[in-house]
């Protein structure tokens, strides 16, 4: 009889998926938008079980989605795109503001304080296929970007 050493079966164990949502988010919200403002930006924490890959979002709320990062460049506060923002195994990963943050782009609607903006994480996982993740942005008047 062919018996499989238990190392092979353990690293087995370990190494298969043992759910297929294993993403942890956080207090997501979106911050409520001024009269005849067209974005808006979303923040949240995510905490990835096993190392993934946001790439990017959709929203029936926006035209569409894109992954921002703020930066102080010669003392002006930037805004630019990331094309993905990597999610390493068990690592918090904070959007917030002054960083990180989603960006809600040709808002068909306004975001008004309270609401829930419904949001779809896009995902890449270590075996290189995309998923979606549902999230809900809390909307939230705040100043600021
Ligand atoms: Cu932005």
């Amino acid at each position: 009889m062919y018996r499989i050493p238990l190392t092979v079966l353990l690293s087995f164990t370990l190494a298969s998926p043992a759910l297929a949502d294993a993403l942890k988010v956080e207090a997501p919200w979106m911050r409520a938008t001024a009269p005849g403002q067209k974005v808006a930006a979303g923040f949240m924490t995510l905490t990835a079980d096993s190392t993934m890959t946001l790439v990017g979002g959709s929203s029936p709320t926006c035209g569409h989605v894109e992954l921002h990062y703020m930066k102080m460049e010669n003392g002006v506060m930037e805004m630019r795109e990331m094309k993905e923002i990597p999610l390493p195994a068990g690592q918090a990963v904070h959007l917030e503001p002054g960083g990180l943050h989603v960006m809600c782009i040709g808002l068909k609607k306004p975001v008004v304080a309270g609401q829930k903006v419904p949001l779809s994480l896009h995902l890449r996982g270590s075996d290189g296929k995309t998923r979606k993740h549902a999230v809900e942005l809390q909307a939230r008047k705040t100043s600021g970007h």
